[in-house]
């Protein structure tokens, strides 16, 4: 007996070993398989696209249905009830340089039922409506910048000590500990506005079976998660940010029709969904997006579709877990998300020591929707090789890998701004610090 006991110990870890061997990134070349992507000027059924119509009206609603299908679940409309409740107004925040509103979204209309928080600076200089750049945040509105006046965000957060969070919730030491992602002041000096939202406020970030945040908001009658082909978190956080846009509508000292969806890493997977579900956004900008965001899947550079899920169940629809490890299955790559927000300007950022996210992986996708911004009449990417190390390019594509890991850093603001600048600043503007 004791024999047999002792003889079955390796068996069983062999057997959990098998089941689930180690995940070991791919970080060489030479290793990425050959691979065909999908044509996004060809529709389904083989017919070429050969003109703005037919993309408008078939193949882009085609490309569109397929992602929700098979990557980000489907994405319900807007719940016709929310209020807008300003909680406060400073109009000389951060030593006067900035209109400090904070605005609470409630989606019900109901003041104790699900909400989120909208932070919002405007540059007090402004003389007409200003355009905005509107971004979730990872940790509180209170972490972008030390500014007192900010309220400190009361819900569940991830673990961080280094951050003054406690028990999964904030402190008053986690106050500007983001502060180098968001360079507040050198957004309001250019005139820029800048709007963030914490993301758990929509959706907490932790596989809960879709419990919390706002997925239960739109279960039919005994519907206890999301279908296979239903958004999962990351789907709703790209809701939020459509609804922080409803509200901007509605905000007489916002340009609405310059709102710049921006956002790093999950939240760049986010910025460019909410990017191609919603076309009221002017912009958007991806930072080091990664894996289900701007890298091309069928590469496995880095993160992987398999690993993904695996690590983060939650944040894709349950459908695209058929394609783990068969990325070359997928009815999409990801140059046709992107190509779902042209012709709108989008830029893509790379990071040079952010492996993880495929750099190359996310040049190839900017590269690949270029077709379809020429299609459109615009300038598409002006380049066929990946940029050097710190050499941006930009035309209605922008694309820049810098040195350093994955961050967002003033570098990235700096040219996220020249873009902007470059497709939405009026000609004659007198300012010269943002001649390109
Ligand atoms: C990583 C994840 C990436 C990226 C990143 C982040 O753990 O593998 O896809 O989203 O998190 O959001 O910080």
């Amino acid at each position: 007996m004791i024999r047999r006991a002792i003889l079955s110990i390796p068996l069983v870890t062999f057997a959990l070993a098998a089941q689930q061997p180690a995940f070991v990134p791919n970080y060489d070349e030479s290793k990425v398989p050959a691979y065909t992507l999908p044509d996004p000027l060809v529709m389904a059924d083989g017919t070429r696209v050969k003109n703005a119509g037919t993309w408008k009206n078939k193949r882009r609603p085609e490309i569109l249905k397929l992602f929700e299908t098979w990557v980000y679940g489907r994405t319900p409309a807007a719940l016709n009830t929310p209020t807008y409740e300003v909680k406060s107004v400073d109009p000389a925040a951060l030593g006067g340089k900035a209109i400090r509103k904070q605005v609470t979204v409630h989606f019900t209309g109901k003041p104790d039922g699900p909400s989120m928080d909208i932070l919002i600076y405007l540059p007090t200089q402004a003389k007409g409506r200003v355009p905005v750049f509107l971004g979730l945040n990872f940790g509180g509105n209170h972490t972008i910048n030390a500014d007192p006046g900010t309220l400190l965000n009361e819900r569940w957060m991830r673990a961080n000590k280094e951050n003054g969070v406690v028990n999964h919730r904030a402190t008053e030491a986690s106050r500007g500990t983001a502060a180098s992602r968001w360079p507040v002041e050198m957004i309001l000096a250019r005139g820029y506005g800048l709007a963030t939202i914490y993301y758990g406020d929509i959706d907490p970030d932790f596989d809960d079976g879709f419990q919390n945040g706002v997925h239960p908001l739109f279960y039919k009658q005994g519907q206890t998660k999301p279908g296979p082909d239903e958004w999962g978190s990351i789907g709703a956080w790209a809701w939020g940010l459509s609804r922080a846009l409803d509200y901007l509508e509605t905000d007489r000292a916002v340009d609405a029709k310059k709102v710049f969806v921006m956002g790093h890493s999950r939240l760049g997977k986010t910025a460019l969904w909410a990017g191609a579900l919603d076309t009221r956004f002017a912009m958007v900008i991806s930072n080091d997006s990664g894996c289900g965001g701007a890298a091309l899947s069928r590469r496995k550079f880095g993160e992987t579709v398999k690993r993904i899920n695996d690590s983060f169940p939650h944040w894709f629809c349950d459908n695209f877990n058929k394609f783990n490890d068969k990325e070359e299955d997928l009815p999409v790559d990801q140059h046709m998300l992107i190509s779902l927000i042209a012709p709108r300007p989008v830029y893509v950022a790379s990071a040079q020591s952010d492996l993880w996210a495929d750099p190359r992986g996310e040049f190839l996708s900017a590269k690949h929707a270029d077709p379809v911004y020429r299609l459109l009449g615009t300038e598409g990417l002006p380049a066929q090789e990946m940029p050097a190390v710190n050499n941006p390019v930009m035309g209605t594509i922008g694309y820049h890998i810098r040195t350093g890991k994955h961050d967002v850093t003033d570098y990235d603001w700096y040219y996220y701004m020249i873009f902007a600048d470059k497709h939405f600043r009026p000609k004659g503007c007198p300012c010269t610090k943002c001649s390109l």
